[in-house]
């Protein structure tokens, strides 16, 4: 298992750390996401061997959000 801290740009509310903490734990091979509206970034705990920080910031992208590298 590997940790990761991504930057997630954009989310004004509460919903939106909701949002994005359950785009992120749906993935496979995501076991913990904890995302933080304040430091507008999200850790998350994954397995390498099936997921990559990139893949992590593809869908939070693809929700709507910013993830640069
Ligand atoms: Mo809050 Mo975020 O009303 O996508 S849920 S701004």
């Amino acid at each position: 298992m590997s940790e990761v801290t991504i930057k997630v740009e954009g989310m004004s509310c509460g919903g939106c750390v909701r949002n994005v903490t359950g785009v992120l734990k749906a993935l496979p091979g995501v076991s913990e996401a904890e995302v933080s509206l304040e430091g507008a970034s999200a850790r998350v705990n994954y397995d390498p061997a099936q997921v990559t920080p990139e893949q992590l910031r593809t869908a939070v992208e693809a929700a709507g959000f910013d993830s640069p590298v």
